[in-house]
């Protein structure tokens, strides 16, 4: 089955005339054409949906649809609107109820101008006075005047901007209890004056003025009908009469009140969703119906991958907070009612981070937090970072953030280390080291070239080393303790730990000795920052912390 999901780039390609030419062969062909009534986007889809080839936008029930009464009270524009929805919903032709055409000639001529610019097939006008009411309201409502009439189908024939543009014209005669003869009288001058079909309409409940009118017609033009007053006909006596063009005008939209009348009574009366959910189409068919499937295609296509990362924390060291680390390692500590890991985890994910797992060791128990996944490092006390991070090895798959957990840093700096090219990126804060006291900082960067400042600089900087004894004229800086890793870059950071391993020389390597080592064989981007991060080591750290928020 095609796809019936169009975006609207794909309608805009798919924008021929074929609508107009389908409803013109549908209409003038003497093979059964039924159009099932539609009043919204949802609605249209269904209609399609069912099979059928054509849709009746109706003028009662899009105004119902709307609270409206079928009185002109919502304007054509607003018509328009709605009919703009069920085109971009579905392929189909539709044949709009345009009740008298919205006043005199001129209005018919904007009338379809604007339809044709909308891709609406064709227009059914029928033959009373704007404002108009609903044919089965009240007796013997007006009627136009014949020859004005026939000016409003002569102004939008001449106004089409397609050539199988379909108009109707709807004879009222009928309805209006003015016999058959009127009704033949009319519907030749309409014929006569352009109209590409008839639609002759009835409110008697037996369909005997309709074939009556089919037989004295003898097919000069098509005729449309509406038998929502003689429903109980049988089709095949109308198809039997040459009447192949059939409305089912209205029934999408009253099946839908009954519906929604017994849904709304049931909920209200139970105070329960439990009766009801069986009963109504689920969630997963309101997705499907608009389309969701082609919006998380177009998702792949045109959001950059990095929004869906992942992220490691290394928080297996319990750190020396004296009573605040007693019971639990320091990325636990709270900070102004949230743990250190918490606010985080909150970080990554506003960025888009969200499959965050955190390598804990210390007080493991007390490491717990809603959606971050925990992997265990049992041998914290005598092992060093780069272990915990290879206890991880199974989550670096794909593009990873690695960070420290005891670390805050504002938004802006995980922004930045994700959209700054590189198979791995590190958040260097050039100022950091020169403002801590000496041997106070063990993740000393040295870069092929410092942060100058300078605002025409867009020299990309590489990792020459890190560790805490870089000679005090080549340090660039300090390691945040975050770091991305694109997935080529992951797949390196695996590599060396792995090589790390079978030199006997995991257990021990810290971060500085592992991004050095890849450094050495890749290139290891860095990202520079001024401030704005803090990592937690002393209580002084906590107070900085309580401040950062
Ligand atoms: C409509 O559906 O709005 C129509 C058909 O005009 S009828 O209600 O039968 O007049
Ligand atoms: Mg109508």
């Amino acid at each position: 089955m095609r796809d019936k999901y169009l975006d609207t780039a794909s309608i805009n390609t798919h924008r021929t005339n074929s609508r107009f030419a389908a409803l013109r062969e549908n209409i003038c062909s003497p093979q059964p054409f039924f159009l099932m009534e539609a009043h919204s986007g949802l609605s249209a889809k269904i209609v399609e949906e069912a099979g059928f080839r054509g849709l009746w936008a109706s003028g009662l029930t899009i105004s119902a649809s709307l609270g409206l009464r079928d009185s002109n009270e919502a304007s054509w524009t607003q018509v328009l609107d709605v009919l703009e929805f069920m085109v971009d919903s579905t392929r189909l032709p539709i044949l709009v109820d345009g009740d008298t055409g919205y006043g005199n000639f001129n209005n018919v001529r904007r009338l379809v101008r604007k339809l044709g610019q909308r891709q609406i097939a064709g227009v059914c006008i029928e033959d009373k006075l704007f404002p108009k009411t609903n044919s089965f309201i009240g007796e013997r409502q007006p009627l136009a005047d014949i020859d004005e009439f026939c000016g409003r189908i002569k102004a939008g024939k001449d106004s089409q901007t397609d050539d199988d543009f379909v108009l109707v014209a709807r004879v009222e005669a009928l309805i209006s209890g003015h016999g058959m003869e009127e009704a033949l009288r009319r519907a030749e001058a309409y014929r006569a004056a352009g109209a590409d079909a008839i639609l002759i309409h009835s409110k008697l409940s037996s369909a005997t003025e309709i074939l009556d009118f089919a037989k004295h017609w003898e097919q000069r033009c098509p005729l449309v009908i509406v038998p929502t007053m003689y429903h109980s006909t049988p089709t095949e006596v109308l198809l039997q009469a040459g009447l192949s063009n059939i409305i089912w005008a209205n029934h999408n939209l009253r099946a839908s009140i009954t519906a929604m009348r017994e849904t709304s009574r049931q909920i209200f009366e139970t105070q329960s969703l439990g009766e009801t959910e069986s009963r109504v189409a689920t969630v997963k068919d309101v997705f499907r119906l608009v389309g969701n499937a082609e919006l998380e295609a177009a998702e792949k296509r045109y959001l950059p991958a990095r929004a869906t990362g992942k992220a490691v924390i290394l928080a297996a060291s319990g750190g020396d907070l004296g009573e605040l680390t007693d019971h639990q390692p320091k990325c636990m500590v709270d900070i102004r009612g949230k743990p250190l890991l918490q606010r985080l985890a909150d970080t990554l994910s506003h960025v888009g981070i969200r499959e965050i797992s955190v390598v804990r060791g210390y007080r493991k128990e007390s490491v717990a937090l809603a959606g971050i996944r925990t992997i265990d490092n049992d041998r914290h006390a005598e092992t060093g970072e780069a272990y915990s991070l290879s206890c991880a090895a199974d989550r670096i798959d794909g593009e990873t953030v690695v960070v420290y957990g005891d670390v805050l840093f504002r938004d802006y700096i995980l922004e930045g280390i994700m959209a700054t090219d590189g198979d791995i990126v590190l958040a260097v804060d050039a100022l950091g080291a020169k403002l801590k006291p000496p041997g106070r900082v063990r993740d000393l960067v040295a870069a092929d070239h410092g942060f100058s400042g300078h605002y025409l600089d867009d020299r990309p900087a590489y990792l020459q080393e890190m560790s805490p004894d870089i000679a005090p004229q080549s340090i660039s800086g300090e390691w945040i303790g975050l770091a991305r890793f694109s997935t080529q870059g992951a797949v390196w950071l695996r590599e060396e730990m792995a090589a790390l391993e079978s030199e006997g020389l995991l257990e021990k390597a810290d971060m500085p000795v592992l991004l050095t080592r890849l450094a050495a064989k890749h290139p290891v981007a860095i990202h520079y920052i001024l401030a704005h991060w803090l990592d937690v080591d002393t209580l002084t750290d906590v107070g900085n912390a309580l401040n950062f928020i």
